[in-house]
């Protein structure tokens, strides 16, 4: 007997039902999983584009990660910004974890320039260093005065570059060599360092440094405080000890702001001694105190040397020290006048050779 065709007829719409949904379902999962997929490249492209908005002159309400960097930079710095765009650094920490702490300091071992090179693959050209994998909290100058010292600088250069990039900041070498062979005048110089600096970076910190001294332990590290700072507080030669309360001689650090609160430093000491006072005297007259490491993290060591030629102790230091807040407002950075001999950009440092003139 034959089938109903009518049945027949039901069975396969039905089938065809089925199929149909199945392959709405299959569809729909299909789709659903090709979504997911799509989901984390999309928010990628979003986070750009945020990105963008808050590092350009972007108009979206959104609070941006970066509201509380002010973006200063000039128009230098602005490409190489763009360019970092991508991979925009995090702060580095307050205390770098690079640091080791205590350091032997030894002044018979045989160092030259090329090992000092080749120990610091990563300098750029002028002794000028930043960290890669964070952003440093601060840019440091450091300005070395400096006359006839190239032994003792090979030394700095061994010992410092190191211990500088262990302790995260961006930072450049500056030598101030003073020209000719008249007296030596070594605030001058510091005065002169401050000025051609800024003239490379928009430094925030400077630290004064002597040629010959030599930090023991990595942990004094080489930046600004909220107060100016003495860094060389325990010194070999001085049987590491403080000689005395305002002792402010060897290696010293000071913000911009700093500097510029007490008029730089004087330019009219010449010959040894003095000018160490009278920079303590300016600080305190405009209520800043001296911020230290303790004894132990700031021993460090001297080279040995005899006293340079022409820079013989100035007798006239006592009476100037005497006055130093009549006299701070008239001579400092604000008076500051030299001639620039020459700039050279070395692979450890960048030398500033300058007439400063003469008593
Ligand atoms: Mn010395």
């Amino acid at each position: 007997m034959a089938a109903d065709p009518s049945v027949n007829f039901k069975l396969l719409h039905r089938t065809c039902k089925l199929v149909v949904l199945l392959c709405f379902l299959h569809i729909t999962v299909t789709i659903f999983f090709y979504v997911r997929s799509l989901d984390i490249p999309s928010a990628f492209v979003q986070n750009q584009q945020n990105h963008n908005n808050s590092t350009g002159t972007g108009t979206e309400s959104k609070p941006s990660l970066d509201a509380g960097v002010p973006v200063t930079r000039a128009n230098d710095t602005q490409s190489k910004e763009e360019g970092e765009q991508k991979k925009r650094l995090d702060k580095c920490p307050e205390t770098s974890p690079l640091l080791v702490g205590p350091l032997r300091v030894e002044f018979n071992i045989p160092v030259s320039l090329e090992l000092i090179k080749k120990e610091n693959g990563r300098l750029e050209p002028g002794g000028r260093y930043k960290p890669k994998d964070c952003k440093a909290l601060q840019k440091v100058a450091i300005i070395i005065p400096f006359r006839k010292r190239d032994e003792h600088l090979k030394y700095w250069l061994y010992y410092l570059h190191p211990i500088l990039q262990r302790q995260q900041l961006d930072y450049g070498v500056y030598v101030i060599n003073q020209d000719g062979d008249e007296i030596f005048n070594r605030a001058k110089l510091l005065n002169v360092g401050y000025a051609e600096a800024l003239k490379d970076y928009d430094y925030e910190c400077f630290v004064f440094s002597d040629v010959d001294l030599i930090p023991m332990d990595d942990r004094n590290t080489y930046k600004c405080f909220s107060q100016p700072r003495h860094l060389s507080v325990s010194m070999d030669k001085f049987s590491f000890r403080l000689p005395y309360n305002q002792y402010f001689g060897g290696v010293s650090s000071m913000s911009k702001e700093q500097f510029l609160t007490i008029n730089g430093f004087p330019n009219n000491y010449w010959g040894w001694g003095g000018e160490d006072d009278d920079i303590y005297n300016r600080l305190a007259s405009k209520g800043m105190s001296i911020s230290r490491p303790s004894g132990e993290v700031g021993k460090c060591r001297m080279i040995r040397h005899e006293r340079d030629k022409k820079n013989e102790p100035n007798p006239q230091r006592f009476d100037r020290i005497a006055h130093t807040r009549e006299t701070m407002n008239k001579d400092g950075i604000k008076s500051l006048s030299y001639r620039l001999v020459s700039k050279q950009t070395f692979d450890l440092f960048t030398k500033i050779t300058v007439d400063i003139g003469k008593p």
